[in-house]
């Protein structure tokens, strides 16, 4: 045997056996550029190849054909193989256990306060009203001054209101926000304003020294009591459902002339849930509307008091001390 052939034979074996012993994609490369590659060690035999005999040469070209086949067909199939090695080694490591307990995620959740107003709104948009808001702090104005409160009343006492150092207020209701409204807007209106009011109450189960309110305002040329009447009665039994008794009692408000209370009776008992009157024209003069031309209805009620009728609810703290237990029940 000649030596070329011999050293053929020889890069076969051992580039077989290399090739079958590797076992990443990158080694097997080295290995195709060590053996096969420009430079490689086939070249090189081949390189030898000039100084045969011419009888030899063509026996020995197609031996180094056969070991170059043979080479590429093992460099392939090894390719191949580690290739779905490395595809199966991926499966398994990105293998999702189903039976694995689930990751816990906390869901938040609309506070009964907020779903009270949210439906309360609702059903006033439903009947043309527009939300509006206004400021938390205020001024003697447009707290008491506007609304027909004189200086000598209660509600503007010290023990009744909060009154900042500079001399604002927290609203002690939001019909402060009804005179700045009514003050930026011309008639006719119809407005919901919403939200949280303030009074210094002792703190129990019924009274609490922040809590929320909702005021409805209407005002409009010809307006009168029996349209505050069905309009209560309307908004009534869309909140308690249909056939609702309903009363009104004459009360006292300074910002409306006449005023009244409102009881429903809900399982079997009267309670009353709100209270509303016609606007008192000196209210309707300070934001500069004419009373001869104008007439209005209002109506106010405290959230906090309707979710607690309707949820039995009986202490008004929880719906500020955030117990848990008690959120998720609604
Ligand atoms: C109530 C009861 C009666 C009321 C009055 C006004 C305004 F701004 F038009 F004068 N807004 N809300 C009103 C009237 C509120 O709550 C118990």
């Amino acid at each position: 045997m000649s030596t070329l052939e011999t050293q053929l034979q020889t890069l076969q074996q051992d580039g077989q056996a290399a090739i079958a012993a590797t076992d990443t994609l990158e080694e097997l490369e080295q290995l195709r550029v060590k053996y096969l590659g420009k430079k490689g060690e086939l070249s090189q035999i081949l390189g030898g190849m000039g100084k045969l005999d011419a009888t030899e040469r063509p026996r020995i070209g197609a031996l180094a054909n056969e070991v170059k086949t043979c080479l590429q067909t093992a460099l392939e199939e090894r390719r191949t193989a580690l290739q779905a090695a490395q595809i199966q080694a991926q499966l398994e490591a990105e293998t999702l256990d189903v039976t694995m307990p689930g990751v816990y995620r906390p869901l938040g959740r609309t506070h009964p306060l907020t779903a009270m107003t949210d439906r309360m709104i609702d059903i006033l948009v439903g009947m043309g009203y527009t939300v509006a808001d206004g400021p938390e702090i205020e001024t003697d104005y447009y707290n008491f001054e506007a609304l027909n409160t004189p200086a000598d009343h209660p509600a503007r006492d010290m023990q009744d209101t909060f009154y900042l150092p500079d001399g604002h207020l927290l609203r002690t209701h939001t019909s402060s926000v009804q005179i700045r409204y009514m003050a930026d807007n011309e008639p006719p209106i119809r407005i919901v304003a919403p939200g949280r009011v303030f009074r210094r109450d002792t703190v129990d189960a019924t009274h609490a020294a922040t809590f929320h309110q909702l005021e409805i305002l209407a005002v409009d040329e010809g307006l009168t009591f029996t349209d505050l009447r069905g309009t209560l009665r309307v908004f009534l039994e869309s909140v308690f459902g249909e056939d609702l008794p309903v009363r009104f009692r004459a009360s006292y408000f300074p910002f409306t002339e006449p005023s009244a209370e409102v009881d429903v009776q809900w399982q079997g008992q009267w309670l009353e849930v709100m209270g509303c009157g016609m606007v008192d024209p000196n209210v309707l003069k300070a934001v500069g509307y004419d009373p001869e031309v104008y007439t209005g209805f209002a109506a106010g009620l405290g959230i906090e008091r309707f979710a607690m009728v309707l949820h039995q609810i009986d202490d008004v703290r929880r719906f500020y001390t955030n117990d848990l237990r008690f959120l998720r029940q609604f």
